[in-house]
């Protein structure tokens, strides 16, 4: 063969360069990163055989007594223990068990009390716990009544616990089983021999307490897979094994809050949040594993045989927890269902903060929007291009040099003016305030936290000084409630100049990013309000700055306005707090495809109000990637357009007509969406059951859909499937259930139970209505949501095989707590028998505060209707209104296809019927 001709050399070269700056190569530091071998607590507790110890882990007989307040204390010893330590077992109804094991204080002399997460856990949950009756002890084993159906085996040598079925003694989860379990006891002074620091690249960790770590496993019975634990980068929804047989790549999951720079989209190592809270699920059962511990944690998904076993348990997954510190306080779940779980899971960290209507929309954001021009052209671009938009955002270039609640005065001289145009269309901006203040003298807040003593100290007692955006700065010990205090107070209108009512908050950089600390972090050693050392607390660092960053919102509005506070990091319990959203994520098709499966985990988590930034922070989207992003996006409960500084322009209207017409039609999707998304989040704020979720959630029966992280459920009714791949030209797409799904656009039906082999289009991605559902929307369209208000409603009717339907409504003022006294409109839609119903379901014990509207329903549309019906009924007044055949969806060009009930105008606020004739 000749060699190919030189000329081809030199765009070779060029190609080869690309492909070098392209994001996949631009690769993550992993340098940067401490990994399990690196970590000696983790290398220890991962290389230990189980059962290995001499004398293993065992409850001192006779030790287990029923407390006055109901719970069963225990010790428990162990041979490389000088103590022993206690145990506590409670349980909270319906179906959760809760293990404490702690040194003993009373008895010994720990040098002092290891750390306990404040302020995570209700306060009622001590209330709420059930007097457990009198174990059962008989050769070793006692046993303890859980519930009707739940009992609790705790075998004493070695010590192991199995919560199990009662009736059938078929276990759910067990404790100990392996015997990994280990507990450092905390040591009075330095053993001579021993060195207790560490280091990593140039940093020294000095360790002055000594090692503490804590190791476990956790079995679930009866699971096929194991889901849980954000926040990592992965396309697959159920957590792949990281130990054992097949298992190439080893690292456990990492939970360790930290800025990670060009992240990968796939990788166990930890980002920027933390939730130690995994769920088993398979045809047999579904339970759940919470460890409140908000140190560095280490979790393996053992693979079948990875103790060396040969014959293959099957149905059973075992995991292995490690943390650096802490105390283990745990809580098991056990459904029937997996909704259960995640009920549980929320019944201990508290429901999601029911959100604005304003925030379930779209955002439009940008490192940075440079000036009062500059959002002035941005919001006036959206009106051009008839786009809706809810909230533009100004990042960290707004301020004075990085110093939060101020103004970069040259490009915002006039703020107040600004944000009150904004509002005049029903608009809000949203401006960045971080947790690391610039050491400035000059700067009133580090002024008055340096003289208050509010910052976190070094390991030497002094303000802990680190380099972040601002230069030098310190960190407000958010731990401190007094701190938490004075920081809310700074979002009065009075403290932070130029702030309105309109103006809602971004938190960043709370993991804390610190750019010159070990791993992008705060340093293990600093030291927090009690003398809590930063290991003990960094997963939670963030949670305590949003809280309290809440709070502040929530003083400013005098309670009558919910907050809105974006955090990037994240702990168990911050869905009190408000939405988070996937970091810095990069605009490449794989990032797109992991965001499914991230936003889909924060749910289950108990964090319902999340999503990736749209189009990919780092680097340029191609536009079609841009517009599948759109698309996807528009699904997401956190629906934010964002990019990276350096980034070209890309505002929905840059990509040409046909572009800024398919996105148009993506972000009309998500408004007309939008009285469904806002009465999921009321069921998300009620119960904690995810506003996207995956298919499993709703069909936890069926096996096909226990690993797709490609398609997703939003609430019950609707189920969308994005398109990964750039040129991709058909996608084929499961619809689970037995019921038919009808097409979103057109309402064309799809049989369920099988996958359907569709041709991608352009302008839309796959999406369906579920046979049974009825969806409310609003299909006019305005500036924004708040224009909407008033509108009237469709309602889409998919019946199912049975004629039959049933949805949902809930409504309230969209903006302050009222509805917490009773003031909203709650109705079931029922469709049975070829009749309509509007109930009334909201419960009248709230309080006396009212709500109304007076908006009518316009239109509905009935999808699967076989009769030839022309007429229907309203009563009361016996009023005749015509069916004729309309459009399904707004798209242009959409025909005439479904049976549509014309201006029935009935109030969605009364109760009426519609009976077909
Ligand atoms: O180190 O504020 O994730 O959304 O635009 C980067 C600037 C700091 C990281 C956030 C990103 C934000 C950016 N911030």
């Amino acid at each position: 063969m000749d060699p190919p001709p030189r000329r081809l050399a030199a765009p070779l070269l060029l190609l080869l360069l690309v492909a070098a700056a392209s994001p996949a190569a631009r690769a993550w530091k992993k340098d940067e990163f401490r990994n399990c071998n690196q970590t000696p607590f983790c290398k220890r507790a991962r290389t230990r055989a189980p059962h290995s110890l001499d004398a293993p882990l065992s409850l001192a007989a006779g030790s287990l007594a029923i407390s006055p307040d109901g719970s069963i204390s225990a010790e428990l010893s162990h041979p490389s223990r000088p103590r022993p330590l206690v145990l506590r077992l409670s349980a909270l109804p319906p179906h959760a068990l809760r293990l404490q094991i702690d040194e003993d204080y009373s008895t010994a002399t720990p040098p002092h009390r290891r750390f306990q997460v404040p302020d995570v856990l209700l306060p009622d949950l001590e209330a709420r716990t059930l007097h457990l009756p009198e174990p059962k002890t008989a050769a070793g084993v006692s046993t303890v009544a859980l519930s009707s159906d739940l009992d609790v085996v705790v075998k004493h040598d070695p010590f192991e616990l199995t919560v199990r079925r009662a009736g059938s003694g078929d276990p759910v989860l067990s404790f100990n089983s392996h015997g990994l379990f280990d507990f450092e006891p905390l040591q009075v002074s330095k053993p001579e021999e021993e060195t207790w620091e560490e280091h990593f690249r140039s940093h020294t960790d000095k360790r002055p307490r000594g090692p503490q770590s804590i190791t476990f496993d956790v079995s679930f019975y009866g699971a096929d897979f194991v889901y849980g634990l954000p926040e990592h980068g992965s396309t697959s929804l159920a957590l792949r094994p990281t130990r054992g047989p097949g298992v190439e790549e080893s690292e456990p999951y990492r939970l360790f809050n930290l800025d990670v720079f060009e992240y990968l989209h796939e990788s166990p190592f930890g980002l920027y949040g933390s939730i130690p809270f995994m769920i088993g699920h398979g045809a047999r059962a579904s339970s759940g594993f919470f460890w409140l511990n908000a140190a560095e944690m280490q979790i393996d998904v053992l693979a079948p045989g990875w103790d060396g076993a040969t014959t293959l348990e099957t149905g059973r997954i075992d995991t292995l927890w490690m943390a650096e510190a802490g105390v283990i306080d745990a809580f098991f779940f056990v459904g029937s269902e997996p909704k259960d779980v995640v009920k549980q899971y929320i019944s201990v960290t508290g429901t999601p903060a029911m959100p604005q209507q304003f925030a379930t929309a779209y955002h439009q954001c940008r490192w940075n929007y440079r000036d009062e021009a500059d959002v002035d052209g941005v919001d006036a671009g959206f009106d051009e291009h008839d786009i809706p938009y809810d909230v533009l955002w100004l990042d960290i270039e707004h301020t004075d040099g990085k110093r939060y609640f101020t103004w970069d005065h040259s490009a915002f001289p006039n703020p107040e003016e600004m944000q009150r145009k904004i509002a005049g269309k029903g608009r809000k901006m949203v401006t960045i305030v971080d947790p690391h203040i610039k050491r400035d003298n000059s700067f009133h807040l580090h002024q008055e936290a340096t003289e208050k003593g509010y910052y976190v100290k070094d390991a030497d007692g002094n303000d802990y000084d680190g380099w972040c955006w601002p230069g030098s700065s310190s960190y407000p010990d958010m731990l401190n409630p007094e701190i938490r205090e004075w920081w809310a107070d700074k979002f009065s209108y009075e403290n932070y100049k130029g702030s309105t009512p309109t103006l809602y908050i971004w938190n960043d950089m709370n993991e804390p990013s610190v750019f010159n600390g070990p791993e992008v972090t705060m340093p293990r050693d600093v030291i927090h309000y009690g003398d809590v050392e930063h290991r003990e607390l960094h997963n939670a660092y963030g949670y305590y700055f949003h809280m309290a960053t809440a709070d502040g919102l929530l003083k400013r509005g005098e309670g009558k306005d919910r907050p809105f506070v974006l955090s990037r990091a994240f702990f168990a319990g911050s869905q009190r707090y408000g939405a988070v959203w996937t970091g810095d994520n990069s605009a490449d098709w794989d990032h797109l495809k992991s965001s499914i499966p991230m936003v889909l985990t924060l749910g289950l988590t108990g964090l319902p109000f999340s999503g990736a930034d749209v189009g990919g922070f780092f680097g340029n989207p191609e536009p079609d990637l841009l517009v599948r992003w759109y698309q996807v996006g528009a699904f997401y409960p956190f629906f934010r357009g964002h990019a990276h500084h350096d980034t070209k322009r890309r505002e929905p209207w840059l990509f040409g007509e046909r572009r800024t017409a398919i996105i148009r039609e993506a972000i009309h999707v998500r408004y007309s969406l939008l009285p469904y998304f806002y009465t999921l989040f009321r069921e998300a704020s009620v119960t904690g059951i995810p506003v996207m979720r995956p298919l499993w959630l709703e069909f936890p029966d069926d096996k096909e859909t226990y690993n797709n992280g490609e398609a997703f459920m939003v609430g019950p009714s609707l189920l969308a499937q994005g398109i990964y791949e750039e040129g991709q030209k058909s996608v084929s797409v499961y619809l689970p259930g037995k019921e038919s799904w009808y097409d979103l656009r057109n309402g064309s039906p799809y049989k369920g139970s099988m996958s359907h082999k569709l041709q991608v289009l352009e302008d839309s991605i796959p999406s369906f209505q579920r046979g049974g559902t009825i969806v409310p929307r609003k299909d006019r369209f305005r500036r924004s949501s708040t224009q909407m208000v008033n509108d009237p409603y469709t309602l889409v009717i998919a019946l199912n095989s049975s004629n039959a339907a049933e949805g949902e409504l809930y409504v309230d003022d969209g903006k302050s707590y009222d509805y917490q006294h009773g003031a909203f409109i709650h109705r079931r839609f029922v469709f049975a028998d070829n009749k309509l119903t509007s109930l009334n379901i909201a419960p009248d014990n709230l309080g006396k505060k009212k709500f109304t509207s007076e908006c009518v329903i316009e239109r509905i549309i009935i999808l699967g209707l076989r009769s030839g019906a022309k007429k229907a009924i309203i009563e009361p007044g016996n009023q005749e209104v015509e069916i004729e055949s309309g459009p399904v969806s707004l798209r242009s060009g959409s025909s005439p296809a479904a049976p549509t009930i014309r201006r029935p105008n009935v109030r969605i606020a009364d109760d009426w019927t519609i009976r077909i004739a």
